[in-house]
């Protein structure tokens, strides 16, 4: 092969203004640079996060010193490519200027054959700061743009918001759960690539037509020569080879090889089968010899994916169909797992993938104010079968238009698009969040109030502006790159007509919405059961993460939820008043302030609870529920179902029940009337019975009774109405629950918990929930019993890991058996080992003795 690659360690930074060279960690950041060398305290600690403000305001430098070997020198190109640079970087090699870097998503390329020795190369990467870059540009506009959760005041900058002129990460600026590192940096690997004669610069297999019984394919190579050349191109796959002869001339050019394979091996999302992937080579390989010149090779799956938008009978449909099956998504967004990208292990990707699929989820939603996510994320998501909805880097600001930044845009989108197109998993290109609905351009009285700001040209321009990117070149790069992709301008939106019903509501018939009434206005939990739209892409509520977790970032003298580090790890204004708000609307007042931390994860699961299952049981009006937000960057009270170290909140046990593939949902908001749905995401029937027990919180069953039941498969339908008399036969609904139990010869399917009253009012008592160890299970597997309803039963474990459920209820006469994994550090994300210690407690030792009756 006439190819040799050689990745550049050994690198040393120092501030432009320095003296002095420390060593660096690349790919990395200044940040974390920083730490390691002990030059800042821990950024994440405490309100540490001020204290580190003037690292975005210096220039900073990076340099390596290499040999290259002769294997490698001796060939005739010598390009030097980076990954990602973080953000506006001259690169000089051997002092000779050959790289000038202005986007953090782009990959750059110099060639350095003529400079390259073989001994004691030197690379030099300088970057300059990003405020310092942008303010001058703001400067120039002569108007701000608006850019939301740009928390230019903490990074000391007034209302200067400079994130919009920069092609960088829009959540290093800060957002509404994350702080304001605007770092800088080699953020993605640096090789040294050289070559002679010919390399295959790109593969790509485009799916035009794929089925059970066929899969039509192209595979687009880009091939780079020197020379001209007859050649013999060759594709390798595990169910056929093509050949294809051809003459490369000099430069860059496409050849395009038609392949057909017969019943192929189709890839699924979780749920619906095998997310079967397939690998593709591609040859380059001389006619006469038939030696390889040159190779690559893609991992694929072969599936058709797409966004049906057809009229229907209730509007306008919104749901993705995969290989001829309608999917109802289910799953969060994801956001990125670190301020510091790079920290982001291989492992740490597979914990959260893995609690995606474990939590029955089969679509994340890659959200806009992040990044363009690394390789392994998507690798993962081919892998557990996590359809991904991916966001173009824009969120909820108004960007400039001038042709230096859409030249840079276009060049990002080739990049990324060309990058990522060989996924299975991305099942839609989505152009922003939230900015068009942000914005409302066709309506005056819609939007967030950004339009009273400007003149009319001014809106004319800014709105022209938007247009460029979101309307026109994305999806042009896309059409090019992608053909038969589809797109989606922003999120959320009603349609993709530039008439007046773009903009989505709370309530819509067609489109996607965002559905923020519950924690941002303060609406009722109860009101997730009548904000529907067709695909619900956004909503969400708050909690704190668990006490160990703050404990990493807090003293127990910051732990009262005013105190200056309790606000300085709530970065959405007012969150920690509006979690005690809800809490004091729905539960019963905490004991202290670590039962507080409990209490919030409680309300937020269960709140989260009722907006999934009204959206499944609203299928298929409504065909996807993407809770905000699946992740963390940093240690914080967010939305997130998983706190910055991996531990799932109730959220994430709540979710996986809620999102499971086959269950039962109770609905009890309609007068004197239990309704009982079957959820079934499988394709398959269920034929079985729902077997319903109306129990005293002592136990005591108050009668039982038994209905056959049946769903025909991948649908939801209603399959029995109770009326609350029928139900409760006079007794107390503040100390009975009914379980409905759905069983399927006579197997246990699933088993959900109807109460008849708030949970404010339901009589509780002091519960002593009793846990043992399965006999031989070597700490894995526990029983549990209780001497009266406990509620919400925590199993804390002092090792890190996932038990197979958690924040449950639990009626006396009731056993309930529970594994746990521990969190690993290899090829998967949990694995039988002992937790360690384990503590059990319920709701009623986090609430005042007061409020409790022991009955
Ligand atoms: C939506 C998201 C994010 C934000 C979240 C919570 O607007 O798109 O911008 O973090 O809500 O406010």
């Amino acid at each position: 092969m006439h190819e040799s690659k050689l990745l550049l360690n050994d690198w040393t930074f120092k501030s432009c203004e320095g003296e002095e060279w420390l060593p660096a960690v690349v790919p990395g950041c200044v940040h974390t640079d920083l730490l390691r060398n002990g030059q800042i305290p821990d950024p994440f600690y405490g309100t540490n996060e001020k204290l580190v403000q003037w690292i975005d305001k210096k220039d900073w430098e990076y340099k390596t010193l290499f040999d290259i070997p002769n294997e490698l020198l001796e060939k005739e190109h010598i390009e030097l490519v980076f990954n990602g640079l973080d953000t506006y970087a001259e690169v000089f090699i051997n002092d000779n200027h050959v790289l000038s870097a202005d986007n953090m998503f782009r990959t750059w390329e110099a060639d350095i054959k003529p400079y390259a020795k073989s001994e004691g190369n030197k690379l030099r990467i300088v970057f300059r700061s990003p405020i310092n870059e942008d303010l001058p540009k703001l400067e120039a506009l002569g108007y701000p743009l608006p850019a939301s959760n740009d928390q230019s005041e903490v990074g000391e900058l007034g209302n200067k918001r400079v994130s919009i002129f920069a092609r960088k990460a829009p959540y290093h600026y800060g957002w509404d759960w994350g702080p304001r590192f605007v770092t800088s940096g080699i953020w993605r690997e640096v090789e040294l690539r050289a070559w002679t004669g010919v390399r295959v610069a790109d593969l790509y297999i485009h799916q035009h037509e794929v089925t059970k019984e066929a899969a039509a394919l192209t595979a687009i190579v880009e091939i780079k020569a020197d020379q001209p050349g007859d050649r013999v191109i060759r594709i390798a796959t595990e169910q056929g080879e093509w050949s294809e002869k051809v003459s490369l001339v000099p430069g860059l050019q496409k050849v395009e090889i038609a392949l057909n394979i017969n019943n192929p091996k189709l890839w699924w999302s979780r749920g619906l089968g095998e997310a079967h992937l397939y690998t593709f080579t591609a040859q380059v390989l001389d006619q006469d010899a038939g030696t390889a010149l040159a190779e690559a090779s893609v991992k694929t799956g072969l599936r058709s994916i797409r966004l049906v938008r057809d009229k229907d009978e209730y509007g306008r449909s919104f749901y993705f169909e995969l290989n001829g099956i309608p999917v109802f998504a289910k799953g969060a967004n994801h956001i990125p797992n670190d301020s510091f990208v790079t920290e982001v292990t291989r492992e740490r990707y597979r914990h959260e993938i893995e609690s995606a699929a474990a939590s029955n989820m089969n679509m994340l939603r890659v959200w806009g104010g992040g990044i363009y996510e690394q390789d392994v994320f998507y690798e993962l998501c081919d892998e557990y079968g996590i359809l991904v909805w991916q966001d173009f880097m824009f969120a909820c600001s108004m960007y400039p238009g001038d042709e230096a930044f859409l030249t840079s845009v276009r060049h990002e989108a080739i990049d990324n698009v060309k990058r990522l197109r060989n996924h299975p998993s991305i099942a839609l290109w989505c152009g922003n969040n939230e900015i068009d609905s942000a914005w409302a351009h066709y309506n005056e009285d819609a939007g967030w109030g950004w339009k009273k700001d400007y003149t009319h040209e001014q809106r004319e321009k800014i709105w022209a502006d938007y247009e460029a990117v979101f309307h026109k070149l994305l999806p042009e790069v896309l059409s090019e790159l992608v053909p038969g992709t589809d797109y989606w301008p922003s999120s959320p939106i009603v349609s993709v007509t530039n008439d007046i019903n773009q903009h989505a509501s709370t309530s819509s018939i067609e489109g996607d919405v965002h559905y923020w009434g519950v924690w941002h206005n303060t609406e009722p939990f109860e009101n997730y059961n009548i904000k529907l739209g067709r695909f619900m892409s956004e909503y969400g509520f708050q909690s704190f993460p668990e006490h160990k977790s703050v404990l990493r970032y807090a003293t127990e003298s910051d732990l009262e939820l005013t105190s200056e580090v309790m606000r300085a790890h709530q970065k959405n204004g007012d969150g920690n008043r509006l979690i005690k708000e809800y809490m004091d609307m729905y539960m019963t007042e905490p004991k202290d302030f670590p039962s507080f931390l409990y209490m919030s994860q409680v309300l937020q699961a269960d709140a989260m609870k009722m907006a999934i299952e009204a959206h499944r049981r609203n299928r298929p009006f409504v065909m996807g529920t993407l809770y905000w937000q699946m992740n963390d960057t940093w240690p914080v009270a967010s939305w997130a179902g998983m706190d910055y170290y991996g531990n799932w909140k109730a959220l994430q046990y709540y979710a996986k029940r809620s999102f499971a593939d086959e269950m039962i949902s109770i609905d009890g908001t309609k007068d004197n009337q239990v309704d009982f749905y079957l959820l079934s995401d499988l394709l398959r029937p269920i034929e079985g019975e729902l077997q319903i027990r109306v129990v005293d919180f002592d136990g005591t069953i108050h009668h039982t009774e038994t209905h056959a039941v049946s769903n025909p498969g991948n649908t939801t339908n209603l399959v029995l109405s109770l009326s609350l008399a029928e139900l409760l036969q006079g007794h107390d609904p503040e100390r009975t629950t009914a379980v409905a139990e759905l069983l399927v010869n006579g197997q246990v399917v699933d088993v959900q918990r109807h109460y008849f009253a708030p949970f404010k009012d339901l009589k509780l008592g002091a519960a002593e929930v009793k846990i043992t160890e399965v006999e031989g299970s070597s700490g894995t597997r526990f029983v549990l019993e209780s001497n009266m309803l406990a509620k919400q039963v925590w199993v804390d474990s002092e090792a890190e890991g996932v038990f197979s459920d958690n924040f449950f209820d639990l009626l006396p006469g009731e056993v309930k058996e529970i594994s746990f994994a521990s969190r690993t550090y290899g090829d998967q994300a949990f694995a039988a080992a002992s937790p360690g210690k384990v503590v059990v407690r319920s709701m009623s030792d986090f609430i005042k003795a007061t409020h409790l009756l022991n009955k």
